[in-house]
């Protein structure tokens, strides 16, 4: 036996092509979910169709086909690449005899196997609740039948009913428990989201489709102008390597300082029920002055990621917030010049080179500091504070002391201005 070979759970996509732009795209993507899901990949079958067969989501020769590809391959699990309905995953199901599962699924399932915070698991526990719930009878039915030993007689109808209420209840309450136990988790996380709403210092969050590069870019940000003490974050070439979200501060040569975030990334269909309960991991990028979406340039599907990040964040209910757009890896597209800007929100770098993360750094700071304002100021020497302040949180350019206090060319914000204006010298 050949041992180097990972015994992957063997499967077979199914796509129903209506004739959508982003069919091919939408395929090559759930090859590489179902990789994700530590699956091998051993065939694919694609139907043209108007619109999905509402019983058996195929056509029945398709379903046929794929029934015949499946006893020769030998696979035990087959994906669809759109949601299934209940009664399209039943027929399915029974028609085929092997497990049939959908993206929405599949992306719980992985998931489910990356979160590893309490606050991941019970968001990603909740999802899969949810998503099981329309779905009892699919499952309960064939285990009930099994256990009473039952066809498909009439006095076993009614009992099965019966049982799918009380599971659908049991699940119910279990989601309520999980939201509850959710919100608990969550509480101490709003205490510090709150200190830092008040703290007034600008924020820029890190957006884009899984593994372009975010978390990478943080670890290289905060090793330049983070603390010491802050702990790097997690990254891999994998999909979904983080599901929670992190803040650090960053403090810049002229003390600027700004919070970043880096936080999920986004494949497209992201399944509703996740979306729902990953909105508060995603408050942040929801408050945030400037979004960073970062897109790995070296993709040939970079502009459908595009589109899937800004659609996600539309569904999440993010707009209107400004946006600068960094194409990453570009030390894996031959003949390209880096850092270069585009026009004026469009950057091109690699997170692996350290003038690209200065050239970054600088970009992030201009848009979130272009209102700041040059300023001179004269403290009195009894203000001592004051000129601590200013050291500490704007970025002075020149000083001078003279006979009636220090004097101080600083540039600060329009907020702290207007509040230390009493000193400004006209
Ligand atoms: N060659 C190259 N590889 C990079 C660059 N930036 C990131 N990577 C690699 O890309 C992979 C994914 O990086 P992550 O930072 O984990 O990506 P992410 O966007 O945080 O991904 P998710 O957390 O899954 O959304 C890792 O293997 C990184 O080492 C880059 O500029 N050049
Ligand atoms: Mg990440």
């Amino acid at each position: 036996m050949d041992n180097s070979v990972p015994h992957n759970e063997k499967v077979l996509l199914i796509g129903l092509n209506t004739g959508q732009d982003d069919y091919d795209y939408s395929m090559v993507e759930l090859r590489k979910l179902a990789k994700a899901n530590n699956m091998e990949v051993v065939g694919r079958i694609d139907q043209p169709l108007d619109e999905p067969n509402a019983a058996t989501y195929f056509g029945s020769g398709k379903v046929k086909q794929l029934h015949d590809l499946v006893q020769t391959t030998g696979v035990t699990t087959v994906i669809a690449n759109d949601e299934l309905s209940p009664s399209q995953l039943k027929n399915l199901t029974d028609q085929i005899g092997v497990r049939i599962i959908d993206r929405t699924a599949l992306i719980l399932e992985i998931f489910a196997q990356r979160a590893k915070t309490k606050e991941a698991k019970l968001q990603v526990q909740i999802a899969q609740l949810q998503y099981r719930l329309p779905r009892l009878h699919t499952a309960s039915n064939q285990v009930l039948d099994q256990q009473t030993g039952a066809g498909a007689g009439f006095a076993n109808r009614g009992s099965g009913e019966t049982q799918i209420e009380l599971d659908r209840r049991v699940i119910q309450r279990q989601i309520s428990h999980l939201r509850q136990e959710l919100k608990n988790v969550q509480r101490s996380e709003q205490v510090k989201r709150s200190q830092r709403d008040k703290s007034s210092i600008p924020t820029a969050a890190l957006v884009g489709y899984t593994n372009a590069g975010k978390s990478t870019i943080m670890n290289e940000l905060l090793s330049r102008f983070g603390l010491v003490k802050d702990k790097q974050v997690f990254t891999k070439d994998m999909l979904f390597a983080t599901l929670d979200t992190s803040v650090r501060q960053l403090t810049l040569p002229d003390q600027k300082r700004f919070l970043l975030s880096d936080t999920v990334g986004f494949v497209s269909k992201l399944p509703t029920h996740l979306i729902e309960a990953f909105k508060s991991t995603l408050q942040e990028a929801a408050k945030a002055d400037l979004l960073v979406q970062v897109i790995d340039y070296s993709d040939p599907h970079r502009d459908e990621m595009i589109k899937t990040t800004e659609r996600t964040l539309s569904e999440i209910g993010i707009e209107n917030i400004p946006m600068i757009y960094v194409f990453n890896k570009a030390d894996k597209v031959d003949e390209t010049d880096y850092p270069t800007m585009e026009g004026d929100s469009r950057v091109i770098i690699s997170a692996k080179n350290p003038e690209s993360i200065d050239f970054l750094a600088k970009t992030i700071k201009n848009k979130l500091f272009s209102d700041y304002v040059q300023a001179d100021l004269l403290v009195p020497f009894a203000d001592g504070q004051v000129v601590s302040y200013l050291n500490e949180h704007t970025n002075i350019l020149d000083t001078d002391y003279q006979t009636d206090g220090t004097r101080l060319k600083v540039e600060l914000s329009p907020e702290d201005l207007q509040r230390l204006s009493k000193y400004e010298v006209q």
